[in-house]
């Protein structure tokens, strides 16, 4: 059966919408208004897209992977709205609309990182177990977990903050985005087919995969960093992308997708929609990811 990607993916979003809507109830608080103003106010929702991609391939019900996927995508806003503040990166602007803490102050979007980050706990502890199975969705709860947390994507947040801007080790850059950005895109991979009950290689490939996925995710956006107008002020930190080189990056960044394009093929994982995401991130494309 041949998918249109374009299509499958824009149903998709319109569902992760709604259910995403429902769980951010009710409206009436200042902290939930603060939480639902950053998660509905855009986003592309590529993680969960990304666990509902690999899922449904591997044929488990959307249904069941639905609160998972919104799990992920909460968890992603809140790193969001605490990247965005000033003891961190200080951004005004998050997608084209004044950031958490510019529309309703830093302590309300404090508390809303938390609250979206504990919402997504609360929906994964009340979410369908796979096949009745509570040993595996305890192990994708874990796995989410600790792709978050302080050994994830908080300690990658951490290399990220701390970086000595003097250093030119392409290692530290790669840990800082595995940690940082890819852990959460793997996780994400790894958890749909999980959930449907994949072959064990299939599930090592997909992880292989999303690894590739996020480095190119977080390589791209360090590319496009380069060329973003920057305000008065506001210093250039430097990336992957600038220490290579427009050339050399866009050259790795083919490289990793290629690598996540194989770790597919290994497992013989022909899918239209994981493989879009691939070429969506390609250097040369204006791409919508
Ligand atoms: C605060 C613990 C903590 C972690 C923050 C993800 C992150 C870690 C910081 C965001 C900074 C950043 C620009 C990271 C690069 C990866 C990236 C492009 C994130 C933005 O994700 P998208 O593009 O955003 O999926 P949308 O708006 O589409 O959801």
């Amino acid at each position: 059966m041949t998918v249109n990607p374009e299509r499958y993916l824009e149903q998709a979003r319109n569902r992760l919408e709604q259910a995403l809507a429902s769980y951010l109830q009710p409206e009436d608080s200042p902290v939930m208004a603060a939480m639902r103003y950053s998660v509905l106010g855009g986003g592309k929702r590529f993680r969960p897209l990304l666990l509902l991609a690999s899922g449904q391939h591997f044929g488990a019900a959307e249904e069941l992977l639905l609160p998972y996927a919104c799990a992920l995508e909460l968890i992603h806003n809140y790193s969001l709205i605490h990247d965005d503040l000033p003891l961190m990166d200080n951004d005004d602007f998050r997608r084209g609309q004044p950031s958490c803490h510019k529309k309703f102050g830093e302590a309300l979007a404090l508390l809303a990182g938390d609250g979206l980050l504990t919402l997504a706990f609360e929906i994964l502890a009340a979410a369908p177990a796979p096949g009745h199975c509570y040993q595996l969705k305890d192990r994708i709860t874990a796995e989410i977990a600790m792709a978050a947390g302080a050994r994830g994507m908080i300690a990658g947040q951490w290399l990220d903050i701390s970086f000595n801007p003097d250093n030119r080790d392409l290692a530290a850059f790669e840990e800082t985005a595995l940690k940082k950005t890819a852990g959460l895109i793997r996780v994400a991979a790894v958890s749909g087919a999980r959930l449907a009950a994949a072959p064990a290689e299939a599930v090592a490939a997909l992880d292989g995969y999303g690894r590739y996925l996020g480095l190119a995710f977080q390589l791209r956006d360090d590319l496009q960093d380069l060329d973003r107008d920057r305000l008065p002020g506001q210093a250039f930190r430097p990336n992957l992308a600038a220490v290579l080189g427009l050339k050399a990056a866009s050259k790795l960044l083919s490289d990793w997708l290629n690598l996540a394009l194989q770790e597919l093929r290994r497992a013989d994982i022909d899918s239209e929609i994981l493989t879009f995401f691939i070429n969506q991130l390609q250097p040369d494309r204006e791409n919508q990811l």
